[in-house]
């Protein structure tokens, strides 16, 4: 990410336009944007916007907007001292018992999604260096995956809030592995700073979806336009970050550019990989800050979306998920909280 910290009122309807684009991720104030700060500004949230039921309470959120320290000076805000975010809803916490459904039942469901997706192109060809494979993820990958991500995130160096020095908060919860990502700085570095955790390391099966997700865009390009062209527009990469953002219904991203990684990474054009699970999102993208002129597409659960090569430094956002929208079996055999789950894997 690079700070997208986004200042959008939660009511606004059109949730992505941030008034000031970003600098880092999770996009942040037009001040750091003077400064070439980060690239990716978070969608900033008030405190009405924090799921009190679903975190530790957070301190008040100011405008990101007013931040006037520099990037990489200092501390970053954080729920320091909080227990990790669970991104799933733990059958022992909740009171209400819930009984699994019959396996048939969730195979049913599994196969009811795969014909449904028979109607939607598999490969979708969004704009050059840019791709999106449909429901590439198989439902019991998916399931997997966030069995592992809610694992992991419940341990050290799990999925936290974060934020900036100043109090905002984006409006997600995060989890790095292999390298931790700070909003506040724009930067990676091996431990975070706000309780010196070492992220996770990527487990090697998610390296793996990446890789096949990778072969699999290069055998559908290569049909269009080449062999040689196809690793030309889209570039190999081999994972060593994963940022992991959890978004409940009220979570999203302002449009910001990924442009924290290496030089030599960016300037090869290494892909950013992306993976959706859970409910669906508009994906939001274009060559400037000008929302007028961004265009979107949906990312539904098993989606993955690649950008690299000229498309390597889009400008890029989501906004709120789409209720009711992450499939039955997925909800059912992992109980993981209405939102939605975004992994993005990148080569340092
Ligand atoms: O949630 C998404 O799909 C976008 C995430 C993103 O833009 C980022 O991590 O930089």
């Amino acid at each position: 990410m690079a700070g997208g910290g986004e200042k959008t009122p939660a009511n606004s309807a059109q949730p992505w336009k941030a008034r000031s684009a970003h600098g880092s991720v999770y996009g942040r104030s037009s001040e750091r944007q003077k400064q070439g700060a980060c690239t990716f500004s978070p969608s900033v949230s008030s405190s009405k916007d924090s799921p009190q039921h679903l975190v530790t309470p957070v301190q008040p959120l100011k405008s990101a907007d007013s931040r006037s320290s520099p990037c990489g000076s200092g501390s970053v805000g954080s729920d320091s001292g909080a227990a990790p975010f669970d991104i799933c809803m733990s059958a022992n916490k909740c009171p209400v018992i819930k009984l699994n459904p019959p396996l048939f039942e969730v195979n049913r469901g599994k196969r009811r999604d795969r014909e449904l997706s028979k109607d939607v192109a598999p490969f979708q060809h969004l704009r050059p260096g840019m791709v999106l494979l449909k429901r590439f993820i198989k439902p019991n990958d998916q399931v997997k995956i966030v069995k592992v991500c809610q694992q992991l995130g419940v341990g050290s160096g799990g999925f936290y809030r974060p934020g900036y020095r100043d109090g905002a908060k984006l409006r997600l919860w995060m989890m790095c592995l292999g390298k931790n990502w700070d909003p506040d700085s724009c930067s990676y570095s091996d431990t975070r700073p706000f309780d010196g955790a070492q992220p996770p390391t990527i487990p090697e099966e998610f390296r793996k979806y990446v890789q096949d997700a990778i072969q699999a865009s290069h055998e559908l390009l290569k049909q269009r336009i080449g062999a040689a062209n196809a690793v030309k527009e889209l570039p190999l990469m081999s994972p060593d970050i994963c940022l992991v953002n959890f978004y409940n219904s009220s979570g999203r991203l302002g449009l910001h550019q990924d442009k924290d990684e290496s030089k030599s990474s960016l300037d090869k054009g290494l892909p950013v990989v992306s993976f959706s699970l859970g409910e669906t999102t508009e994906f939001l993208y274009g060559d400037g800050r000008d929302e007028e002129k961004v265009s979107k597409v949906d990312l539904e659960s098993g989606d993955v979306l690649i950008f690299g090569g000229k498309s390597r430094h889009i400008f890029h956002g989501v906004s709120n998920t789409k209720p009711k929208t992450a499939p039955k079996w997925l909800t059912d055999e992992t109980s993981l909280r209405p939102g939605r789950l975004n992994l993005t894997f990148r080569q340092y």
